[in-house]
């Protein structure tokens, strides 16, 4: 049996219109391109899932759910590829997740729900190696082109989010100007992957 290095999990964290999809795309495009199947992108909400089916017709206003069952099915979202993630990762493949459970505690928070409570549903998931948090200032953004026209997406919750966000900051965060050009900021990316340290295995969330 041949030992080979495991991929890693990185996540793209931030605001609606920061850009963090389009480099989440750039990044996996780039290591595919440097060694075809290296590299999988996966956002979450995963809409074509069971549990990611029920929260697009919540974001885009066909049906209504609580606070407390949409924070679940964020997150049963994210079981429902776990086994995925492992399976990559074990395989020597990179996963590129854009949003993770950063974004369900954050927005939850943001929501007034309990911190403890919103935290447990995500326990035991993969944790991630690096999380890259886009910052991006509220001018850039509007001139993006507003956040956008579904659900959660209107200027006051983005500002709590973002002070939520700000709030669940670890070690293994990185902080990503995304003011700077696609191009530049794909750089800073690729600089922060090409450091990541692969040699500890991965661990998963905890308390
Ligand atoms: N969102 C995303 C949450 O509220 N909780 C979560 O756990 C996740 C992963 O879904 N406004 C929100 C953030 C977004 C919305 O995401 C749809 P996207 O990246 O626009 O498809
Ligand atoms: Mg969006």
């Amino acid at each position: 049996m041949t030992s080979q290095r495991r991929g890693v999990l990185i996540v793209f964290e931030g605001l609606d219109r920061s850009g963090k999809s389009t480099q989440a795309k750039r990044l996996a495009d780039f290591l595919n391109s440097q060694n075809e199947g290296s590299a999988v992108l996966q956002a979450f909400p995963e809409r074509s899932e069971p549990f990611g089916q029920v929260i697009d017709r919540y974001l885009r206003r066909e049906i209504d759910l609580s606070e407390r069952a949409l924070h679940l099915a964020f997150s049963a979202n994210r079981w429902e590829k776990e086994q995925m993630i492992r399976d990559k990762i074990e395989q020597g493949i990179d996963v590129i997740c854009d949003r993770y459970c950063y974004s369900g505690v954050a927005y939850s928070l943001a929501k007034g729900l309990d911190e403890n409570w919103v935290r447990q549903s995500d326990i035991g998931l993969p944790r991630p190696d690096v999380v890259l948090f886009f910052e991006v200032s509220p001018e850039v953004a509007r001139q993006r082109g507003g956040f956008g026209e579904e659900r959660l997406e209107t200027e006051t919750i983005q500002q709590k989010v973002a002070k939520k966000m700000e709030e669940l900051r670890a070690d293994n965060w990185k902080s990503v100007n995304a003011d700077g050009s696609y191009d530049d900021v794909e750089l800073a990316v690729r600089k922060i992957y090409s450091e990541i340290d692969r040699t500890a295995p991965l661990t998963s969330l905890e308390k």
